[in-house]
C-alpha cells in the first residue's frame, strides 16, 4: 500500500482534548435532541450519556451512513430539533453527504464531527483528519454558513451557544486519541429502530 504522507504546512494545535469530557461537556443535555449517532465512539458515548436512550439512534454498523440519516430526519421532522454526530472516519467515508446537507440546510439540523485523527474503534489506525485533512474547511467549502471548531475547553461555551441557536451549523470537536465513554447498549437495530419510532411518534 502507498505510504499517505503528512498535508505540509497544515496550521493546526495538536488536539488535547479527552472525548469523556469534551463530548457531554458539549452536549450538555442528548435528551433534549433527537439524536442520530454514527457508528463506533459517537454511538456508544451518546447512548451512555443517555442510558441507551429512545430518543438516540446509535447506529452499529453502516458506516458513513449516520449524516445522511441525520439529515433525511430533519427533513421529514422540521419541528424536531435534529444532532447528528459522528466521527471523522465516519463522515470521511461519505463525504459527499456534507455537500447534500449544505445544500438542504435544514434550520433545525446541527451536525457534530468528534474528530480523533484516527479510526479508533478498528484499532487507531491514521485517518485523512490525522494527516491534516481539515474537515471544518471543507464543510465551509460545501457551504455551511456556521462552522464553529473546538479544539480547548475555552472554544466550548461557542459550540453549546451555536447548538442552541437555530439553522444549520457544523461543529468539529478535535480531540486526542482516547477511549470513548462506554455502557452496555441494545445493538439489535429492530430494538434502536422501534424504541426510536415510539419516542418520536408517540405510539
Ligand atoms: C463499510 C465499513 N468499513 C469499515 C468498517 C469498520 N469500522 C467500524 S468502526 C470504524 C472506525 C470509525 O472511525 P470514526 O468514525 O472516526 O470513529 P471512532 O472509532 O474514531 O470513534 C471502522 C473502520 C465498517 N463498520 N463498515
Amino acid at each position: 500500500m502507498a505510504q499517505l504522507k503528512r498535508i505540509a504546512g497544515v496550521n493546526q494545535p495538536a488536539a488535547t482534548l479527552d472525548r469523556r469530557e469534551a463530548v457531554p461537556a458539549l452536549i450538555e443535555r442528548p435528551q433534549d435532541w433527537l439524536v442520530v449517532a454514527g457508528l463506533a465512539g459517537t454511538a456508544q458515548e451518546l447512548c451512555a450519556m443517555t442510558d441507551d436512550g429512545p430518543n438516540v439512534f446509535g447506529l452499529g454498523g453502516a458506516m458513513g451512513a449516520g449524516p445522511s440519516m441525520a439529515l433525511g430526519l430533519a427533513l421529514a421532522q422540521p419541528n424536531r430539533r435534529v444532532l447528528g454526530i459522528t466521527g471523522d472516519g465516519e463522515l470521511l467515508m461519505n463525504i459527499g453527504a456534507l455537500g447534500t446537507i449544505a445544500l438542504a440546510a435544514p434550520a433545525n439540523l446541527k451536525l457534530v464531527c468528534v474528530d480523533n485523527g484516527h479510526y479508533g474503534e478498528t484499532g487507531n489506525q491514521d485517518s485523512q483528519t490525522g494527516l491534516g485533512v481539515q474537515l471544518d474547511r471543507i464543510a465551509a467549502g460545501f457551504g455551511i454558513a456556521v462552522v464553529h471548531t473546538i479544539n480547548t475547553m475555552a472554544d466550548m461555551a461557542e459550540g453549546r451557544r451555536i447548538l442552541a441557536a437555530p439553522g444549520l451549523a457544523f461543529i468539529l470537536l478535535r480531540v486526542k486519541e482516547g477511549p470513548a465513554m462506554k455502557k452496555p447498549r441494545s445493538l439489535r437495530p429492530h430494538v434502536v429502530r422501534d424504541r426510536f419510532r415510539a419516542a418520536l411518534l408517540g405510539r
